[in-house]
């Protein structure tokens, strides 16, 4: 361990120490900053030698990709391959996945890639099992699906190891704002009251990430760690969906308990090994992702109506543009519209028009840019 890390050691310990309370409150949350700018340090420097996370190169593929995040042998490979036919070697013992293993689940119409992954343990976000390549291909998927079983229940501490690598589960990116400026100072402004942080805190903080002039403002009422997370500026905001795997092995009476202890996190029960559930956690899956179909209408011609675009709910014509063959987008002017996100049929859009389900779209192409055949 190096010197960073005895540093971050030694805050953490005095975080622990301190009783929390309004006179200390500043106090901790510019410890907790101190922590957050180390980590960033930690990790650029890791970068910069090349002797950081390896990154796991899946080739992400589909539609969307789904991460299989839980503790050792709740039954992850066994979902994945009830899920997709992908083989991943199952047994009743721990550690059985050691490298990512992907599948493919086809769900109405949509290619979902899921990834099953080696199981999680505690200390994964600082570096143990293979949680640092785990956390990587988190940060890179559209959606968590954590795994639990009767005897692994601690969501919390699986949650906590994601957040401590900087990833941010069924939560939304702060409103908070920073400009950086060349002179001037800090200045604090904001739209609502602010009850969890002053000004003076808000500059502190500011300045142990190295920003010394420049303009903050928050538009709502947010906690400090909500302002670390902003200037730190390397947090990934992703959903996720929790399944209880093994029903088959739970009682109506230990279900309940469950229910009492997660229903927050509106579990799924699901058995990998009998396909119980596992309708309704496809469907879950497919809601959370938000696919969109939007049909291709060459000019002049009937549109398509039998092989759509996949697209997620807030696509734009540009996302759609990324998804057809180059020459076919190459002199791009404008975009015909007709459907649901049309104010009129055949309205003509630009590259930021957010696209809905059931769109159809011409592409407007320059004259002379169609190549010849
Ligand atoms: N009863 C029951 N057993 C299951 C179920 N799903 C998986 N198992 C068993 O649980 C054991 C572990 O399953 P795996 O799929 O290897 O678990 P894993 O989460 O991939 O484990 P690691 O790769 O070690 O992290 C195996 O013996 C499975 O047969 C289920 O729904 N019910
Ligand atoms: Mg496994």
């Amino acid at each position: 361990m190096g010197a960073i890390d005895d540093e971050i050691l030694r805050l953490e310990d005095e975080i622990r120490n301190t009783q929390y309370n309004k006179a200390t409150q500043g106090h901790i949350g510019r410890l907790r900053a101190k922590i957050a700018a180390l980590k960033l340090e930690k990790e650029k420097r890791a970068r910069g030698t090349g002797g950081g996370p390896s990154g796991y190169a899946v080739r992400k593929s589909g539609h969307a990709t789904v991460a299989l995040v839980g503790y050792p042998s709740v039954g992850k490979s066994t979902l994945l391959t009830h899920l997709t036919g992908a083989e991943s070697e199952s047994a009743a013992y721990e550690f059985t996945t050691v490298s990512i293993i992907p599948g493919m689940l086809q769900w109405k119409g949509a290619s979902i890639q899921i990834l099953d992954m080696p199981g999680l343990v505690a200390g994964a976000s600082r570096g143990r099992g293979r949680g640092r390549e785990v956390i990587s291909v988190v940060r890179a998927s559209d959606l968590v699906l954590f795994m639990l079983d009767k005897e692994h229940l601690e969501f919390r501490s699986l949650l906590a190891e994601l957040e401590g690598a900087g990833v941010r589960v069924n939560q939304r990116p702060p409103k908070i704002s920073v400009t950086h400026r060349d002179r001037g100072g800090l200045e604090v402004e904001s739209t609502v009251r602010l009850t969890k942080v002053d000004a003076d805190l808000v500059k502190q903080v500011a300045r142990e990430f190295g920003l010394h002039n420049g303009l903050i403002i928050f538009r709502e009422d947010a906690p400090v760690d909500s302002l670390i997370d902003v200037l730190a500026g390397n947090r990934v905001y992703v959903p996720g969906i929790l399944a209880i795997n093994k029903s088959d092995l739970i009682s109506p009476a230990e279900r309940a308990s469950i229910l009492e202890r997660l229903g927050s996190h509106r579990p799924i029960f699901v058995s990998a090994t009998s396909d119980q559930g596992l309708t309704e956690l496809k469907d879950r899956i497919a809601e959370v992702l938000a696919f969109i179909r939007v049909y291709m209408k060459p000019p002049g011609e009937a549109p398509d109506l039998v092989e759509p675009l996949i697209l997620r709910k807030g696509d734009t014509v540009a996302s759609l543009l990324l998804r057809l063959p180059p020459e076919t987008t190459q002199g791009f002017k404008a975009a015909q519209v007709w459907g649901p996100s049309a104010r009129f049929p055949g309205q003509t859009v630009g590259k930021d028009h957010v696209l809905a389900d059931r769109d159809i779209v011409t592409v407007v192409i320059q004259r002379g840019s169609r190549p010849e055949r």
